[in-house]
């Protein structure tokens, strides 16, 4: 099993423990546990092959997990889980998962109305039957019809991370087949896309179709839809469909190109080579019958008059046009990155200590680095004020340890409901930099978010907006903001947005990106990780900032550090 296939198991027992009304701390204690093995940098297989490693060892999981998870490992089942899954109908989750429902009301729905299925759901929002049980109304029940699209419209899809644990064993795999020669994962995945819906994968060998036997044979195969000497595809356990693609070699970049989409992008290219009498497909650029391109995406591309564009570009938002005036971006790159400005200690929801975080970020090669944690608006992760003031004592005297680092005092202020700071302005007046976010209350409307956060970046000790929308991919869409106005009062008063580089966040998204460097906004890109492993979310901020046409002049953390402060300052 992979760590993710772990970590899944032990997120769906937190979730059917939850909507059982089980205690907080049992639940949370799953869900840490799960997030442990999730980031963890070896597997739990190997883990548990070598007989002096114990599971007890790692944080967040003690005996009662460690004898679970060997369990899974032994039988590839839990009987626990089995038990739950008796005990509360699966739909739930999903229901509970609506923004604005929860467990609790999922319970609710379910113990009242019966409702155990979206469909259930949808039937008796449609026909007010919701408006009968005590705390819901006509808003929460519009409220979860668009709940109910919103989830309909993503199901299936894979965040880039997720894909990525799927896609690199499966890619050594595949290489290792009988005369391979090219191998490439095109389509949103080579875009690299915030989610992708399937993988295509292109192959080419030096003779013959053995690489087809030798996929559908791979171990993390659940089905296989199709098995071709030319095309085969197969759902893996977790869900997710391959499609595998052998391809001639003389036609091998004409393919890349088409697979590698987006759909728009090659449906814009086609009609400007049909403008010349030239047709474009899969296995060439064609002038008549005779082939004049196939073999490279350069060719592809020259074809038309065009450079080879970056295929996190290829959107048709403009890179066509932009391509044949000579004015691609030249594309910032992950070495770029010369700091980490968002990042939890163990003082607040973070697992490691501050000297722990310090020596990843030197490891990393960064030049600075600033601790941000939560402020005490945040009840169960939040740090009190004179515990900051504790924190940035330690912080000097670490400090002085090291003249090839700069540990940045600062904090993930949280924003209060009128935009006030969670914390007094001679707190702020100690940090090297304030970070600000919103973590609460995200129902108010548009203009009162708006104004909320405009009033929180006037405050004249802000640097930073850390994950200016709120959305979690998959999971949360972002509260309703204008925008645009953030991205003008960010000009204005000179403050950074933060192109946050949680998977599950990438927030700012591409196009608010592109937005703000239309707008002469810097951006920074921060991990916000709160463990060790995730400060190398770092490629995923990348990924995403590459899709907002953003070059390193763009990126505030690819200066210097007393450019980065100048940057910074307001
Ligand atoms: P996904 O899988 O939904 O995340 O997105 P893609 O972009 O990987 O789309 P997919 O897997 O349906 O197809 C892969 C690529 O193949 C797509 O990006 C462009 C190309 N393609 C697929 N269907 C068409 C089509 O009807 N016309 C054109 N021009 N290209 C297509
Ligand atoms: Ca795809
Ligand atoms: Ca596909
Ligand atoms: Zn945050």
């Amino acid at each position: 099993m992979e760590n993710v296939d772990y970590a899944r198991t032990l997120g769906e027992i937190a979730d059917l423990l939850e909507l059982q009304g089980a205690n907080v701390f049992r639940v949370r204690a799953y869900r840490n546990a799960a997030r442990t093995i999730e980031t963890l940098s070896q597997s739990i297989d190997s883990l548990l092959e070598d007989e002096d490693a114990r599971l007890v060892d790692l944080p967040s999981i003690g005996k009662d997990l460690a004898a679970k998870i060997t369990e899974l490992y032994e039988t590839g089942e839990l009987e626990f889980l089995a038990e739950l899954r008796e005990e509360v109908p699966t739909s739930l989750i999903e229901i509970m998962r609506i923004p604005s429902l929860g467990p609790k009301r999922a319970k609710q729905l379910w113990e009242a109305l019966d409702i155990t299925s979206i469909d259930d759901l949808e039937d008796a929002a449609r026909s007010d039957a919701l408006l009968e049980l005590p705390g819901f109304g006509e808003t929460l029940q519009a409220r979860v019809l668009t709940g109910i699209k919103q989830l309909r419209a993503r199901v299936g899809r894979f965040k880039l991370s997720e894909a990525d644990v799927y896609a690199e064993p499966l890619v050594d795999y595949l290489r290792k087949a009988e005369g391979v020669v090219d191998l490439e994962i095109a389509g949103s995945y080579r875009r690299r896309c915030e989610t992708v819906g399937d993988l295509d994968i292109l192959a080419t060998t030096s003779q013959g179709s053995a690489i087809m036997d030798h996929f559908v044979a791979y171990g993390g195969v659940e089905d296989v839809l199709v098995n071709g000497p030319t095309k085969s595809s197969v759902r893996l356990a977790s869900g997710l469909q391959v499609d595998l693609r052998l391809v001639a070699r003389e036609s091998y970049g004409a393919a890349l190109y088409y697979f590698t989409g987006s759909k728009a992008h090659n449906i814009a290219v086609r009609g400007i080579a049909r403008e010349r009498g030239l047709k474009v497909n899969e296995y060439g650029v064609f002038s008549g019958d005779d082939p004049i391109a196939a073999a490279t995406e350069e060719d592809v591309f020259a074809s038309v008059d065009l450079p080879w564009i970056p295929p996190e570009l290829r959107e048709d938002r403009g890179e066509i046009q932009e391509a044949r005036a000579g004015r691609l971006p030249k594309l910032i790159e992950l070495t770029d990155i010369r700091g980490d400005l968002q990042m939890h200690s163990q003082s607040s929801d973070g697992e490691n200590t501050i000297d722990e975080l310090v020596q990843a970020c030197r490891e990393r090669g960064y030049e600075y680095m600033a601790i941000t944690d939560h402020t005490p608006a945040l009840a169960m992760n939040g740090v009190e004020p004179s515990e900051f003031k504790k924190q940035y004592k330690r912080i000097d005297k670490l400090q002085e340890k090291y003249d090839d680092i700069r540990i940045l005092k600062s904090a993930e202020v949280d924003i209060l409901g009128e935009g006030e700071l969670d914390l007094d302005d001679d707190l702020l007046d100690l940090m090297d930099i304030v970070v600000i976010a919103v973590h609460t209350r995200f129902t108010m409307s548009r203009a009162q978010m708006t104004r909320r956060i405009v009033r929180a970046m006037q405050h004249r000790k802000v640097n930073i907006l850390a994950h200016p929308t709120g959305r979690l991919i998959n999971r949360r869409e972002p509260y309703p903001v204008d925008i645009e106005e953030l991205v003008r009062v960010a000009r204005e008063e000179g403050i950074l947005l933060e192109l946050n580089a949680q998977p599950h966040r990438l927030d700012l998204r591409d196009i608010y990106v592109q937005m703000a460097k239309l707008a002469g906004v810097k951006i920074v890109i921060s991990t916000d990780a709160h463990r060790i492993i995730e400060l190398d979310h770092m490629r995923y901020g990348v990924d995403q900032a590459r899709r907002g046409w953003l070059e390193r002049t763009d990126v505030a953390n690819t200066y210097s550090l007393a450019q980065f402060l100048e940057l910074a300052k307001r």
